[in-house]
């Protein structure tokens, strides 16, 4: 208990020693006795988990997907990384899914994940994830489990309050973390010039109802404030989008400090429907931003790159109704939506209520024009006037709320490492489960959408520290699963997760599951360098390059021998697995690869690229255990010096065979 009270307190660097030790939760009563928990979270052998749970990977760029109630890792999901198990970054075919405007980045820090929507519920179709670091979002496509797309985000930094959705999937959003100079106005800026020339965008990102692609539609330039985290409306506040922010006191330097020097920040609504008819008037005003949209084709089984020249700006000043600030105690960070759409909640990291906000009274006091004044031309509601009201010593450092179907919120609470249930509309507090430890985000089944499953909420803890079996310096993180049928929570599982879960999606497993893709028609590949059968392989010389037309099928590559290849020369083995039958991917490897195996899907085509360096023998093999005589599934590439007078040849069927 005690290591957590220091770890919060030193993260958020203040001392609220007297408040926390009475907040300090008990662990007696929250845990299901543990026959009942253990009948809870089992899964018998052969039987499947009754939800999927999708968790960010925070800085890993990768998701995790789990099974709930077990709590098993089904699968890892590369996003903004590469990954040697799949391949993915390091074929050919997967590369420009992490290209840039500033180059190939194989990296970013994930957080907020969002599942499609379709009238406020999840709807299966897609997973949309943010990269922090290099503002990107991604579109992971869940009949395949694999990113599908990937955009990025200019005029942002720290790409945080995203990929939020709206009920029908119409946008996603992005809102830059740290104001910035505007690349287009005063770009080479001193620092100490923040307050006049640092500005925050908050981007809408329009998705296509059937494809899914992402396309910027438009920026709104705000102040510059931190913007943190975002929620869209619905139901009744449908149209419109809520997003928190801190630093408004504008500091550039020990944010910890100066950022939390005012009482209350704000969270902005702002009215996306409007920002459209301003759009339709042609208010926008065209900016030079050049950005990268990457897409990956399951026909051509490749990624391509294009490079997008500017993006629409919409001014809030010079559009009346776009964006009204609400003040929010203080330095909020989560800003949910209740599921009926009505309620708006703040989660004030340094705040000692819970604000809700009513969309009902948000309007009246807009219609009243009950404005404590405005910044930068956007009207600042008056707090009371927008406020249905406080929820009262709720716990420290409050963080983020979801929902069940019933009336209640439950809020993560950092500093005092708990979960805290409250009834959406008396704000009284119902029940306190500790977490272990400092507790991040948190998920309930559909707790952000417009039907909540509920039953299970797992919160994400930032700290493990004695929980689980040591590992050297760095331990786990960790994810605990808490029956929530009842008027108490009860502690059921704690499972370790992998990377830094943020966020988290949960939805039943019957939403996600009929729609799973079992192999790719090798009749449909279009890939530029499929090889249909075996009759179709061959090895061809273009200058330096070299063509290996190659397939897999259980239990041989063809060709498996090739000669004629020499030092300095760029060998692309595009690689068909034959296969039609669900999970037998192929694996390929060489000796010597500075790169990854492929791993290559029934009916797909992958190409690994490879310089050889020094004249030898080299190796090929299949990595995945495939068949009986999956270790048989091997072959030679002879590689010659670079004067050599040898001809390439080889056994595929239409060469010319090695002598
Ligand atoms: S954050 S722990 Cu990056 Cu969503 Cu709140
Ligand atoms: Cu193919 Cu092992």
């Amino acid at each position: 208990m005690k290591t957590k009270i220091l770890t919060g307190l030193a993260a958020l660097g203040i001392g609220a020693m007297v408040v926390l030790i009475t907040a300090c939760p008990s662990a007696k009563n929250t845990t299901a006795d543990a026959g009942d928990a253990a009948q809870k979270v089992y899964v018998a052998p052969g039987k499947q988990d009754e939800n999927y749970f999708f968790a960010s990977g925070g800085f890993s760029g990768q998701i995790g997907v789990y099974g709930i109630p077990s709590g098993r890792l089904l699968r890892v999901i590369p996003v903004f990384s590469q990954d040697p198990e799949k391949g993915w970054g390091y074929s050919e075919e997967t590369k420009p899914m992490l290209t840039t405007s500033q180059g190939f980045i194989p990296w970013d820090d994930t957080h907020h994940l969002q599942l499609s929507m379709t009238d406020g519920i999840p709807d299966g179709r897609w997973l949309f994830v943010n990269g922090n670091n290099t503002p990107r979002i991604a579109r992971i496509d869940l009949t395949t489990f694999r990113t599908a797309e990937v955009i990025e985000i200019p005029n942002t930094a720290g790409n945080h309050a995203s990929p939020f959705i709206t009920p029908n999937t119409e946008y996603t959003v992005a809102a830059t973390r740290f104001s910035e100079p505007y690349s287009f106005e005063n770009g080479d800026v001193s620092i100490a010039s923040y307050k006049d020339n640092f500005k925050g965008a908050l981007s809408f990102i329009a998705v296509d109802k059937i494809s899914g692609n992402m396309g910027i539609k438009f920026q709104i330039l705000m102040p510059g404030f931190n913007y943190d985290l975002s929620h869209s409306g619905k139901g009744v506040s449908d149209g419109w989008f809520f997003f928190t922010c801190y630093n408004s006191e504008q500091a550039n330097t020990m944010l910890e400090v100066n950022a939390s020097q005012k009482d209350k920040d704000y969270i902005a609504a702002v009215n996306w429907k409007k920002a459209e008819e301003y759009l339709a008037q042609g208010k926008g005003r065209k900016v030079k931003a050049p950005y990268m949209h990457n897409t990956y084709s399951d026909e051509t089984h490749t990624a391509t790159s294009e490079t997008i020249e500017d993006v629409m700006t919409l001014n809030p000043a010079e559009c009346p109704g776009l964006v009204y600030f609400m003040p929010t105690p203080k330095s909020p960070h989560g800003c949910d939506v209740d599921p009926t759409g009505e309620y708006i909640v703040g989660g004030g990291k340094l705040a000692t209520v819970i604000p809700v906000f009513s969309f009902s009274k948000i309007q009246k006091a807009i219609a009243d024009k009950s404005f404590e004044g405005d910044i930068a031309g956007i009207p600042v509601l008056n707090y009371k006037a927008a406020l249905h009201g406080e929820v009262e010593k709720p716990g420290l450092g409050p963080l983020h709320t979801e929902f069940d179907a019933n009336g209640n919120a439950y809020t993560s609470f950092f500093v005092s490492s708990e979960v805290v249930k409250w009834n959406v509309k008396d704000l009284k507090v119902i029940d306190r489960a500790p977490t272990y430890y400092s507790v991040g985000h948190l998920v309930v089944t559909g707790g952000d959408s417009k039907k909540p499953w509920g039953k299970y909420l797992i919160a994400m803890n930032k700290i493990t520290k004695d929980r689980y079996l040591p590992t050297g310096p760095e331990l786990t993180q960790s994810a605990q699963l808490f029956d929530i049928t009842g008027e108490k929570m009860k502690l059921l599982l704690d499972f370790p997760t992998i990377g830094e879960p943020h966020y988290a999606q949960m939805c039943p497993a019957e939403v996600i599951k009929p729609k799973s893709l079992k192999i790719f028609k090798l009749l449909k590949n279009k890939h530029p360098y499929v090889t249909l059968g075996e009759k179709e392989t061959r090895v061809e010389r273009k200058g330096k390059e070299v063509h290996v037309y190659g397939t897999a099928i259980r239990s041989h590559f063809k060709p498996d021998n090739i000669e004629g290849v020499k030092v300095g020369d760029e060998v692309y083995f595009h690689v068909t697995n034959l296969e039609q039958d669900w999970d037998v991917p192929h694996g390929f490897a060489v000796r010597h690869n500075e790169n990854a195996e492929l791993l290559i899907m029934p009916g797909e085509t992958q190409t690994l690229k490879w310089v050889p360096k020094k004249a030898g023998m080299f190796t090929i093999y299949c990595t995945d255990f495939c068949s009986a005589l999956h270790q048989e599934m091997q072959g030679y590439v002879r590689v010659s010096p670079a004067n050599a007078k040898v001809e390439l040849s080889s056994n595929a069927a239409k060469d010319k065979k090695p002598q």
